[in-house]
């Protein structure tokens, strides 16, 4: 089976899936070095700060050249095609800082209500590694399939890793304990016909 394949069912039957150390090194180091407001959307409300202060989102500009290797990547677009199964696009492109001593995030959807399974993605490029007490996501495998099988799971991996997952899987990060932020870049794509 290919690593294409392999991801997209672990995508089907378990709401997520990680390809380790996806990103080259060189582009992994040119991100981390760019300030994020040279890659922001200039659109007032385009950084945002969660209620409890645990995180902060900045909306980035999906044409700046450096960001094409992270939604143009050729494993995520195919394993996005095949578990969404139609014609897709990038809906959004943020980056996403969990603060030293962040609790943990409330589990939700990324979806309303009812979305339902396979109909839309979403990915997170770790640009720390995720660990087990830095704020890693955690995943409730088979949620969105109403089929919660076992508990939560992290999704841990070395800096570079990409994770993707239906947005229908109940998830979120996990508490903060270390002295750094975890910082990512995280994306998601929608169909294009209804
Ligand atoms: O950054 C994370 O670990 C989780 C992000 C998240 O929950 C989301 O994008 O909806």
């Amino acid at each position: 089976m290919s690593e294409a394949d392999q991801l997209a069912d672990d995508i089907i039957v378990n709401g997520f899936a990680i390809a380790e150390s996806r990103l080259g090194v060189s582009v992994l180091d040119r991100l981390r070095c760019i300030p994020t407001e040279q890659l922001a959307s200039s659109a007032v409300g385009a950084t945002r700060t969660s209620s409890d202060g645990g995180n902060a989102r900045v909306r980035l500009m999906p044409d700046c050249p450096d960001l094409w290797p992270l939604h143009q990547d050729q494993l995520l677009l195919t394993v996005t095609a095949r578990v969404l199964r139609n014609p897709f696009a990038l809906k959004y492109l943020q980056s996403r800082t969990v603060h030293s001593g962040s609790a943990c995030q409330t589990l939700h959807m990324d979806c309303d209500v009812g979305t339902g399974a396979g109909k839309l993605l979403a990915f997170i490029w770790m640009l720390d590694s995720f660990d087990t007490n830095n704020g890693a996501t955690q995943f409730i495998p088979g949620s969105h399939r109403s089929s919660p099988a076992g508990p939560p799971m992290l999704a841990i991996g070395p800096a570079g890793s990409l994770i993707i997952y239906d947005r229908a899987v109940l998830h979120g990060y996990t508490p903060n304990q270390s002295n750094a932020d975890r910082r990512s870049i995280q994306g998601g794509f929608d169909p294009t016909a209804p």
